[in-house]
């Protein structure tokens, strides 16, 4: 840099703050004419870092949650042999305002084994959506 340059790169640096900061655009302003081309990439991933894209964090159940599923599962669980078959949760939700058809649909939706019964990891799974919603 000349001394010449300096008045105008400073009130130029000053005046120009919106995305970088005056600082940052002051030394890419010093160095950009004189670097080289993989120098000039270096400063720009400087001056604006690529957005590193997190994956959202996969929405777990609480420990808490579980213990309240399984509570519910209990209470469902009519014969207490730790599954629920179509009849048990027919009966569980005759009174959510599901009528048998639906029911019977997310039975088969749930029953991810297929055995005919929905056990207590299979009932998690159709709760989560609406705990983690
Ligand atoms: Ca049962
Ligand atoms: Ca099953």
């Amino acid at each position: 840099m000349f001394a010449h340059d300096v008045p105008a790169f400073f009130s130029d640096a000053n005046r120009k703050t919106d995305d970088e900061s005056s600082t940052r655009r002051a030394a890419r302003q010093a160095y950009y004419r004189k670097a080289s081309p993989p120098e000039i990439r270096d400063m720009m991933l400087w001056v604006y870092p690529p957005k590193v894209e997190k994956p959202p964090e996969p929405k777990r159940l609480s420990e808490a949650q579980k213990a309240e599923i399984k509570s519910i599962f209990v209470l469902y669980d009519l014969n207490d042999n730790g599954l629920l078959d179509k009849k048990e949760l027919l009966e569980a939700l005759a009174d959510t305002g599901y009528d048998d058809d639906e029911i019977e649909e997310m039975f088969e939706e749930y029953d991810t084994n297929g055995d005919g019964d929905i056990d207590l990891h299979e009932f998690e799974r159709m709760l989560e959506q609406a705990y983690l919603s």
